[in-house]
């Protein structure tokens, strides 16, 4: 399945000429009831093309002004991760450290004690977190013991006065039920890239199989968080194809997480090169012009990023990272140097809320 080197799904000649001048495009639609802008899930491959075609600065301008009329100016949320259950996965992502198939994959431990999950909670709320993101490397969630302990942990979460997030994999109805009604905030579920480069990532589970999935949290009235990974050797079609998907659904995600590939040694993607920053910066402008209210997550990939880097991506429409020493297996920057970062472009931690993602 996996190259050495995955082949990019579309060869940057199949792009369209990107020749729609990004200024005529409508940014939203029209006036909700609520006299807001409405949110466009129209969008076309050629608009999201020219986005993509457009001179970066441009771009920018754009997804700052959008960025500007839908979210303070002044606040980045702070969301922390704890691996409740690591390795062992049997779902062959090339890029990930967890799944069974590669060689460097990471030992695969007992999950977590739900006491141990509320004391990491009480530390992240205490360092300045709201969101406190569970992932498992489940392929999907099985009824027992397991997953009971799961839905204490959400409930947990929640009394400790954060927003609850999960990742477990594929669920069915009843399992999104009783994570909703212990307090869930947020499910998430990424797409990882365009529909046509998918089989080049994973072959174990399907596009459809996680597109059902997503339906699945939404119908339940759970908050969808979906994003992707950059970096994975797709091509500029591919970036293209992930962001039309996701702001296609008949409801934007609340939050989008841009992973930037982290190259863990031993996976079918540890030799890739590094994505380069201003790659990353495009994808998260150009998502922030199609999903203008969505919380926009410069998530994985930030520990190999400079500070002027990451103000940049802040700058052009993110507003959420991930916070603390720790990803899932992988080292992110620490909670000091995010807030000092923080500090120097004059930005706050935002509060937690029950009604925004
Ligand atoms: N097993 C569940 C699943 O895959 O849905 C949840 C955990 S999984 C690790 C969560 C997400 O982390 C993946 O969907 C992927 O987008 C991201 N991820 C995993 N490994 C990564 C890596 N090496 N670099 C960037 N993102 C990664
Ligand atoms: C997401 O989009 N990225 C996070 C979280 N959701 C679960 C995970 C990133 C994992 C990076 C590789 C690692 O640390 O294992
Ligand atoms: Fe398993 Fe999730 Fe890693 Fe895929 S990304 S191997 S499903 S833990």
């Amino acid at each position: 399945m996996h190259a050495e080197r995955p082949a990019a799904a579309h060869d940057e000649t199949t792009l369209s000429d990107a020749t729609l001048d990004i200024s005529t495009l409508p940014e939203v639609g029209p006036l909700g009831p609520d006299g807001r802008p409405l949110v466009r899930s129209d969008w076309s491959r050629a608009e999201v093309e020219a986005l993509f075609a457009a001179p970066l600065f441009g771009l920018i301008d754009r997804a700052r002004a959008i960025h500007l009329r839908f979210h303070r100016a002044d606040e980045v949320q702070l969301a922390t991760l704890a691996n409740i259950k690591s390795g062992g996965c049997p779902e062959n992502c090339g890029y990930c450290p967890q799944s069974a198939h590669h060689e460097g994959s990471v030992t695969s431990t007992p999950q977590m004690e739900v006491g141990a999950v509320a004391e990491a909670a009480r530390r992240a709320k205490a360092a300045g977190a709201s969101r406190f993101c569970m992932g498992a490397a489940w392929r999907k969630v099985r009824d027992g013991k397991a997953f009971d302990a799961v839905v204490e942990m959400v409930a947990t979460v929640k009394a400790e006065g954060l927003e609850p997030c999960v990742t477990l994999g594929m669920l069915e109805p009843h399992q999104i039920s009783r994570l909703a009604e212990a307090g869930l905030h947020s499910y998430n579920h990424n797409l990882d890239s365009s529909r046509e480069f998918y089989e080049n990532v994973v072959t174990t589970r399907t596009y459809d199989d996680r597109l059902n999935t997503l339906a699945t949290v939404r119908a339940a009235g759970v908050k969808v968080c979906a994003g992707g990974i950059l970096g994975m050797g797709e091509a500029e079609a591919d970036r293209v194809g992930l962001l039309l998907t996701l702001a296609t659904l008949p409801t934007h995600p609340e939050s989008v997480p841009l992973n930037r590939l982290v190259a863990a040694p031993g996976t079918p993607m540890g030799d890739l090169p590094p994505l380069d920053p201003l790659d990353w910066v495009r994808v998260i402008a150009v998502a922030r012009v199609m999903m203008p209210a969505a919380t926009l997550r410069l998530a994985a990939g930030r520990a190999t990023l400079s500070e002027e880097g990451c103000a940049l991506a802040l700058y052009a429409g993110a507003n959420s990272i991930f916070y603390g020493d720790k990803l899932l297996t992988t080292p992110n920057p620490g909670p000091d140097a995010d807030r000092a970062l923080l500090d120097k472009l004059g930005l706050k931690p935002r509060p937690v809320s029950c009604a925004t993602a």
